[in-house]
């Protein structure tokens, strides 16, 4: 295989009815690009784990490198755990749950690209972007993580919370050794320690739509966490 070119950091838990197709999605979509897919499975009960190995018989070791860890540890840690694997010069992080189309990612690297950006993020807060499927409260959440965020951080960008995005690899890994969130504060502070570290980002309007199979895994729980890591953000700046 040619020199990979991207890398696709793709955490699962409890995905194993949409892996089969999320994959096959990218390798329809990015059949122009040298890429790989790090799939970074938390031991998932329902056997994602199992459906990889079944898909890296198909699409060959080289292009789905799995990086399975013991147990649930979040993730942002996931991330960063893949990260470290990663052959490509720029990574794209995404959900597997089919709520972020591969669609984009051409457009994510065409605009890198045009703009010189060190982080493309996919955004549904302007243009043309939008969410499709959430009910009025996980709209609310969102929107309202969203707008405190912007007005506690002010980090510049239209959309903190989201997390389809790609990035500079050596941009990313300067990240990450700032401090990680484990959790899903991880995306807002990756973008609130971009800005204050200078780098370029660049945005392209998404359209996100909720997860097809399996279940959400944002509770009450999630929201606490997300509130706390906003703060000790704000805290810290
Ligand atoms: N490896 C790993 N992956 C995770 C973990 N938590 C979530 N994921 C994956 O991260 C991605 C985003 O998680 P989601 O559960 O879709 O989060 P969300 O989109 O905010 O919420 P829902 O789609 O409503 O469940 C998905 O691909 C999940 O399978 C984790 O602790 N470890
Ligand atoms: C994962 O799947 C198992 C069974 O397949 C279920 O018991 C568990 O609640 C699920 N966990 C999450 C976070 O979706
Ligand atoms: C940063 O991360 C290190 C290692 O994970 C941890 O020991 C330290 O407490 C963290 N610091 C902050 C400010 O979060
Ligand atoms: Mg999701």
């Amino acid at each position: 295989m040619a020199k990979v070119e991207y890398t696709i950091l793709l955490p699962t838990y409890n995905e194993s009815e949409n892996l089969p197709i999320i994959i096959w999605l990218l390798n329809q979509y990015l059949s122009d690009y040298a890429f790989e897919v790090i799939i970074i499975d938390d031991n998932s009960p329902d056997g994602t784990l199992g459906v990889a190995k079944q898909l890296q018989k198909i699409y060959g070791e080289d292009k789905l490198i799995l990086k399975p860890r013991s147990g649930k540890l979040g993730l942002g840690t996931a991330y960063v755990y893949g990260l470290k694997f990663a052959r490509g010069q720029c990574i794209i992080i995404m959900d597997a749950d089919l709520s972020h189309h591969p669609k984009f990612i051409p457009q994510f690297i065409e605009k890198q690209a045009q703009t010189q950006a060190d982080i493309v993020t996919g955004t549904r807060y302007s243009g043309n972007g939008g969410v499709y499927g959430w009910d009025f409260k996980r709209k609310l959440i969102s929107r309202g993580a969203n707008y405190l965020t912007t007005v506690l951080l002010r980090p510049g960008v239209s959309d903190l919370t989201g997390s389809f995005r790609l990035y500079k690899r050596d941009v990313l890994r300067q990240l990450v050794e700032q401090n990680q969130s484990k959790g899903y504060a991880f995306q807002m502070e990756m973008m609130v320690l971009a800005r204050t570290m200078g780098f370029k980002i660049s945005e392209v309007p998404i359209s996100f739509v909720d997860r097809v199979y399996g279940q959400s895994k944002m509770g009450g729980d999630e929201i606490i966490k997300f509130a706390t890591g906003l703060l000790s953000l704000f805290w810290r700046l």
